[in-house]
């Protein structure tokens, strides 16, 4: 099948991130023809540096990646049209898909979230008032009910490959730092700004038992290196504080971020597309959600964590939930590392069956394709 995507940037790396996974997976595991169309080429390149620095067609990965012009005039329209997170598409490619004949299969792919309504809309249909199309919406989901969450075939045997014994000392062949890190429990870093992180940075680096800290370029990179103070940690640098040791990684390729939460004990990761990495790497993790008005991120979180602390004993579930209240900025006092740390075990193996029960079931990929598939057909 034909495939169009488009995306417009919000903001930060998500929309792109989850759009250009989406796309590479359906050219690359289903052999599908893919473009995505993309409003914020500088967004593009920060996350695959190899595109072009002018905003002109090129291909990568067998998708065709074009500036969102190319579909606001006499646009060709695919099969499968798929509007990601409701970015509203250019008028005159609405207007060839009304005059399609048959009509494109149109798709609203949403933001993924655990809470339980999602499954009696995911699926649904809704007539577009302006073009009389119908328009389905694709929820992102953690249950059979749901479009599921992007898995590549190829990424739990990455992972693995990742956490086999050499695993760390390839990554530090790779990404060069003292050799002691490698004795250090090691933690990632990808967060908003975020009023807690000074409260674990301090807990880090006073522990008894030493924290390497990596950490990809950007926002977080930033508060870090506020907080170590003296001159601004640069890309490849490490600088200590007490038992902590900082690691400043440059913002990584998408396969490489994945080796990251592989090789790492615990991952701080945010959003939504970090998020679900941070499940396939089945270790324990710490996630900030989108910060949204009204506190409706904290919804969102609570919905996931009722789904996540099944089956997890009280105790490591208790530690689990107060740090990630305070991480998100929901605690009423303050939370100290230790109790987590103590949880880890449970933790693990609780990340890891975790991980298992969701790959057993299709990814978002093969919902979409097999549930497009029948349509088009
Ligand atoms: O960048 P984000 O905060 O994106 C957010 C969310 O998607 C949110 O739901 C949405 O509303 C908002 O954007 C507009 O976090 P997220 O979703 O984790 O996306 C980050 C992407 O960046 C993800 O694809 C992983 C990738 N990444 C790298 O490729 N290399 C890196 O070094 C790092 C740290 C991330």
């Amino acid at each position: 099948m034909t495939w169009d995507i488009f995306c417009r940037v919000v903001d930060n790396f998500g929309d792109i991130g989850v759009s250009w996974r989406l796309a590479r997976s359906l050219a690359v595991d289903h052999r599908q023809q893919v473009r995505l169309f993309v409003d914020d080429w500088d967004a593009l390149r920060r996350l695959l540096p190899m595109a072009p620095t002018a905003a002109v067609p090129w291909s990568a990965s067998g998708v065709t990646v074009l500036p969102w012009s190319q579909a606001e005039c006499a646009p060709q329209v695919a099969e499968v049209v798929i509007e990601a997170f409701g970015c509203h598409l250019p008028p005159a490619y609405l207007a060839a898909m009304r005059s399609a004949a048959p009509p494109p299969r149109w798709i609203n792919l949403e933001y993924l979230s655990a809470e339980d309504w999602i499954e009696d809309c995911h699926g649904l249909p809704s007539p577009d008032p302006a073009t009389g199309l119908a328009k389905f919406f694709f929820f992102p989901g953690f249950t059979a009910r749901t479009g599921g969450l992007i898995r590549e075939p190829q990424v739990l045997a990455r992972r693995d490959a990742a956490q086999a014994p050499h695993g760390r000392t390839a990554w530090l062949a790779d990404h060069p730092m003292p050799d002691d890190v490698l004795a250090a429990r090691w933690i990632s870093l990808f967060a908003y700004d975020n009023p807690a992180l000074p409260r674990r940075l301090a807990d880090w680096s006073e522990g008894a038992s030493p924290v390497a800290l990596w950490v990809p370029e950007g926002r977080a990179l930033r508060s870090v290196s506020a907080w170590l103070g003296g001159a601004p940690l640069a890309v490849g640098q490490s600088r200590r504080a007490g038992a902590l040791t900082v690691c400043a990684l440059p913002f990584l390729s998408m396969d490489e971020y994945d080796r990251l939460l592989a090789v790492c004990e615990v991952n701080f990761v945010r959003g939504e597309d970090s998020f679900v990495r941070a499940q396939w790497a089945a270790r324990p993790f710490v996630w900030q959600a989108y910060p949204q008005a009204e506190g409706a991120h904290l919804v969102k979180l609570e919905a996931f964590l009722a789904r996540y602390c099944k089956g997890l004993d009280s105790e490591a579930a208790g530690a689990l939930r107060r740090l990630w209240a305070d991480w998100n900025g929901a605690a009423t006092h303050a939370v100290p590392w230790a109790d987590f740390h103590a949880a880890l075990p449970a933790l693990e193996r609780h990340a890891r069956r975790w991980c298992d029960r969701l790959s057993a079931t299709d990814g978002l990929v093969e919902r979409l394709v097999k549930s497009s598939e029948h349509e088009v057909k």
